[in-house]
């Protein structure tokens, strides 16, 4: 059990050697996380002192209006990742494609590929409301000295090395695994010190929550409108309660610690639904099955899925085992 209060940076050293390709580097890349976590949540918390909210004027590979905390949180992450010199390339929500970091003394030495979604939920910026930077670890597949590939980047989710989300909420947390279970760190602003606050995070195995967009209802799957109907009966331990802030991690967050369902799923308007697989679906599935919860896209586990694009999306249900499993339960009667 990891004691409560230790800080972020000695939770990393004093675990560093039972993550079995402890070389240093993932402590040194975790900590850069740490680092641009914190810039980024200096620029959100003032986001509406100063003019810094709104939209850039262009929109991003998604075609949704990049937001301007969008860019910079962009540039942040990018920026401290590639002056700690640790990764090999990077891939962005905010960027077309990934990008090969050959730092001029050390020849693409570098061995781990990190995915970032830089700001998720950006709608909610404007208005207040907590949103989120989600990340993902691998190894790289493609020779080490030679320049990242696309391959390094179409991983299942099953050979993420590590993943976690910062949620910029009524306090700031950075949660994360790399294999080991789950811990949430909350950052105290007034020392910029993230410390263990949610030691061994677990989904409750059932919930009474369920989030979804329902102003899609009309175009779901006939399986999820089954299933929605089922959590509004009047009967067992329902209606449930309906919670959706519009923000992934933010939702995903409340339901891993009160137990829940997250559905994204795929509708007459969206064929995949709108989730991204690689730094949105892929990073929060390894988090919640490392949590005891469970992650799929209505039939099969996510982290099985084999990439075949950097931007693809999938349908995604996830949460508390029992209510994932319930929903597939339906996805599969209406198949
Ligand atoms: P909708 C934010 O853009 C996001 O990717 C998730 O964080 C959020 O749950 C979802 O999209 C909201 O999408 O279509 O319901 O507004």
């Amino acid at each position: 059990m990891h004691r409560k209060n230790t800080t972020l940076g000695e939770f990393i050293i004093e675990n560093q050697s039972s993550f079995q390709y402890s070389s240093g580097e993932l402590s040194k890349l975790i900590n850069a996380i740490r680092l641009a976590a914190k810039v980024v949540n200096h620029e959100v918390n003032k986001a509406g002192l100063v003019d810094i909210i709104g939209a850039v004027g262009d929109t991003n590979i998604q075609g949704e209006d990049q937001q301007k905390l969008d860019v910079l949180a962009n540039e942040k992450f990018i920026q401290t990742l590639i002056n700690r010199e640790i990764v090999c390339g990077i891939a962005s929500e905010e960027e077309d494609d990934f990008i090969s970091i050959n730092s001029s003394d050390n020849q693409h030495q570098n061995k781990y590929v990190v995915l970032i979604d830089p700001l998720d939920g950006s709608s909610n910026i404007d208005v207040n409301v907590s949103v989120g930077t989600i990340f993902s670890i691998y190894r790289r597949v493609t020779p080490i000295g030679t320049p990242v590939a696309l391959k390094d980047f179409l991983q299942p989710g099953r050979a993420q090395i590590a993943a976690g989300y910062i949620v910029y909420g009524t306090s700031t947390m950075l949660v994360y695994t790399t294999g080991d279970g789950v811990n949430g760190f909350t950052l105290n602003p007034a020392l910029g010190t993230f410390y263990l606050s949610h030691p061994n995070m677990e989904f409750p195995e059932t919930g009474k929550i369920y989030s979804v967009n329902e102003g899609n209802y009309v175009h779901f799957p006939q399986g999820v409108k089954d299933y929605i109907k089922y959590c509004q009966k009047e009967e067992g331990d329902r209606p449930y309660t309906s919670r959706y802030i519009g923000s992934l991690v933010s939702d995903f967050h409340r339901n891993m610690i009160k137990g829940g369902i997250y559905l994204y799923p795929k509708s007459s308007i969206a064929a995949e639904g709108k989730l991204r697989l690689l730094y949105e679906c892929n990073p929060m599935a390894f988090i919640a099955e490392q949590a005891k919860g469970k992650a799929s896209n209505g039939f099969d586990p996510i982290m099985d899925i084999i990439p075949t694009e950097l931007h693809q999306r999938v349908p995604f249900f996830c949460g508390s085992k029992k209510m994932v499993e319930k929903a597939e339960e339906f996805m599969k009667a209406a198949k």
